[in-house]
């Protein structure tokens, strides 16, 4: 069945109060069973190239293990908000600003969405419009920095994001950034060592966040930097923001500026958010005036930035943030982490050198390259898709290898524990994967000679454990 069959009534079931705000609003749609219902079948009727590559998706998630840390699993009440009409709505500008008629429904949506992202994080201010992350940061950066303001941000390589900074990409080419590094032999942050280098070089945004750091940032160390050098704050916290909603990790959103985070990392739909706490109104000088942060901000974000918001896409970060909410959500966040835990542990048992040792949140590094002489990042990638492991090659910190061989591979739990795996089944999938290592004949930094019989047997076990836990 396909995993996203009769949306409409997970969304009524899962949501009421959405459908409340809307049926307060306009009669029942009469002829709703034709154009809104059954949206899976619609697709099949008529674009059944498109639907049998939805469904071959949909049967690749499923009889594979998905260990992408940055990767997460939405809900079928998120999915049904996402192909639901609000799609077909446009508007520009914010609630109570709109340029468009016919915006009651949508602005009761993000005003949900909103308050509701505001209770998950604890925050003042929530913005619910940046189409992604990336994009989230992107808005904050452009808000607060002239072309050439100076950035102090992670190294890409050191754990960091692309969007801090990275010379290929937007703050890199239109900033000035200087990044920092992590300690060579402990791999952690070294946060006298980040002092320093701000006192020098005197940034106007410092930026903190990571997309492999396996170890709990000290958000309020970052802050102490930033005052002492009157720079900005913001924290990137894409991969541990469903950690922070449940309090597995301290919070940044009161000791940084503008915390940013992508909605699907912590598992709902794509999407950004921008989020202020104590600092929210703390005036900005900005086209000849002053203006509280938050209305930089949103003057940014549209027409500074976006154009319409993706309507549908706020409704299911509505969903989701109540789903963050919920008991449920909390509870497997911390499942999320002791899964990570143990499957580190697993993989220490059995001789890989796991970088910082271990982890704290939902992901941890391995580094491959010494584990067996020629193994590469990307061998491991490549040879443990073949077998229905996927996990993604890494670049570490001080690596020797290119972006494209790297010496790391990437590991996260998020998915495996949605669909219920617990630490048996990580200890089993540190197996496999050994299996799997410890035969592979590379032959170069990408190259590598598989045995056709053990692809076989592990793709045969990883579908066996993949069926006892079928996607939730
Ligand atoms: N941030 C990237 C990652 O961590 O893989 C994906 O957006």
């Amino acid at each position: 069945m396909p995993v996203d069959k009769h949306v409409g009534e997970t969304l009524r079931r899962s949501d009421k109060q959405l459908y409340e705000i809307i049926e307060s609003i306009f009669p029942t749609a009469p002829s709703s069973a034709g154009y809104h219902r059954g949206l899976p079948e619609a697709l099949a009727h008529t674009d059944a190239e498109v639907y049998r590559l939805i469904e071959a998706e949909h049967n690749r998630l499923q009889n594979t293990l998905q260990l992408i840390a940055a990767e997460n699993q939405c809900s079928r009440a998120v999915l049904a908000a996402l192909g639901s009409v609000v799609q077909n709505k446009t508007t520009e500008g914010f609630v109570g600003s709109r340029f468009h008629g016919g915006c009651e429904v949508v602005d009761s949506l993000e005003t949900l969405a909103v308050t509701r992202a505001k209770a998950a994080f604890g925050a003042k201010y929530a913005n619910v419009q940046p189409h992604s992350g990336t994009g989230a940061n992107q808005i904050v950066l452009t808000a607060i920095l002239e072309s050439g303001d100076r950035i102090l941000s992670l190294a890409m390589d050191q754990g960091g994001h692309v969007s801090h900074g990275a010379g290929v990409a937007f703050a890199g080419r239109f900033f000035e950034v200087e990044q920092y590094r992590v300690d060579p032999k402990s791999f952690l942050l070294d946060y006298e060592a980040i002092r320093q280098q701000a006192l020098r070089f005197r940034p106007k945004l410092i930026i903190c966040g990571a997309s492999a750091y396996s170890r709990t940032i000290d958000f309020a160390a970052y802050r102490r930097i930033a005052d002492e050098v009157g720079a900005y704050l913001m924290a990137d916290i894409s991969h541990i923001s469903g950690l922070i909603a449940a309090g597995v990790h301290p919070s940044p959103v009161d000791d940084a500026h503008f915390t940013t985070t992508s909605t699907y990392k912590p598992g709902g739909p794509r999407g950004g958010l921008i989020l202020m706490g104590r600092d929210f109104d703390a005036p900005i000088q900005a086209g000849g005036r002053s203006m509280p942060l938050w209305e930089r901000i949103e003057k940014t974000t549209f027409p500074g930035f976006q154009g319409t918001p993706y309507l549908n896409n706020i409704a299911a970060k509505a969903v989701f943030f109540r789903e963050m909410l919920s008991a449920e959500y909390k509870a497997r966040q911390f499942r999320i982490v002791e899964n990570a835990r143990s499957l580190a542990k697993a993989f220490d048992r059995l001789g890989y050198d796991i970088l910082t040792g271990g982890t704290d949140n939902h992901m941890f590094c391995i580094n491959v390259g010494r584990f067996r002489e020629g193994l590469t990042g990307a061998i491991a990638q490549h040879c443990l898709e073949e077998c229905g492991i996927i996990v993604n090659m890494n670049r570490l910190p001080y690596d020797p290898h290119s972006p494209r061989v790297t010496s790391g591979m990437r590991l996260g739990t998020p998915i495996v524990t949605k669909n219920g795996m617990g630490p048996m089944q990580m200890e089993a999938i540190a197996g496999l994967v050994d299996a799997v290592l410890t035969k592979v004949e590379p032959t170069g930094g990408r190259e590598y000679r598989l045995d056709d019989r053990l692809r076989l047997e592990t793709k045969c076990q990883v579908q066996d454990l993949c069926a006892r836990f079928p996607m939730v």
